[in-house]
């Protein structure tokens, strides 16, 4: 069995997968590197908490999700006609990093169909010390379930499934190397504990839809790009890439091809 054939059957069979050494360390410290200038830029948000909002208008951000090695890898998940959906940095510095509390993430989007693949990639080496992602495993058999509000302790989503749909002991840390990523579907129950180690812990989670999935908004969507193949007649906007501006973005390698 090939490597891709045995990762997929992995994912099919248990809800997740993961792939070693797929972006090289100059583009992950540019990435790095992009977290700091993104706090910079919005010095009131958690670093928890850099959503896709922000990334309409970013070049960098946009020509990481659209690398092809992260495209390769999500082309055998959706097929080869790819959007993105949302995208978000879960950076969880020393010491005091919130927990992802128990969730399954088709219960917050706005998708029809469910069809969508996440990707994680890994911006820091991410380990059981400083708060890797959890998963548990076989449970995207599992039907959605409506989140429940839950702020009675810090948390990156302030809510969570209930939890007589998690039995923890089946749990399974995601340990992985810079540059590696994991891959989950969105029914999978999966969360994360705090960071309460001295160093950071920053994932770029990536959600990439097959342009047959329609992203059900009235408003224009702030991360919609198509980024390969066909759109499909009548099924969502997409964006124009944001073209590059030394006055307002981050300078990266290749930017000028971005002007
Ligand atoms: O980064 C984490 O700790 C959790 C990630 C997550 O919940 C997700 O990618 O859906």
């Amino acid at each position: 069995m090939s490597d891709k054939s045995f990762l997929r059957a992995q994912y099919d069979r248990e809800g997740y997968a993961i792939y070693n050494d797929v972006i090289d360390r100059e583009l992950i410290a540019e990435a790095s590197d992009h977290v700091d200038w993104l706090l910079e830029q919005n010095p009131d948000l958690r670093p928890e908490q850099l959503h896709n909002n922000l990334m309409t208008d970013d070049p960098f951000w946009v020509r990481l999700i659209s690398d092809d090695r992260l495209l390769d890898i999500a082309e055998e998940f959706i097929g080869p006609n790819i959007a993105l959906f949302a995208s978000h940095y879960i950076s969880k510095p020393p010491t005091d990093g919130q927990p992802v509390l128990w969730h399954q993430d088709g219960s917050y989007w706005p998708l029809d169909p469910m069809e969508v693949v996440t990707l994680w990639l890994a911006v820091d080496d991410s380990l059981q010390e400083n708060g890797c992602m959890r998963v548990i495993p076989r449970t995207q058999n599992m039907e959605l379930h409506e989140m429940k509000r839950h702020t009675e302790e810090d948390n990156v989503l302030n809510s969570r499934i209930d939890p007589e749909f998690v039995n923890e002991e089946d749990a399974v840390d995601i340990e992985l190397t810079v540059g590696s990523v994991s891959v989950h579907h969105p029914n999978i129950v999966h969360g994360s504990n705090p960071n309460n180690s001295d160093r950071r812990r920053c994932g770029l989670t990536i959600r990439y839809i097959p342009t047959s999935t329609r992203i059900l908004s009235d408003d224009k969507w702030p991360s919609a790009f198509l980024l390969r193949g066909n759109p499909v007649e009548g099924v969502n906007q997409y964006l124009d890439y944001p073209r590059f501006d030394p006055k307002k973005h981050m300078a990266f390698s290749g930017c000028e091809e971005w002007s």
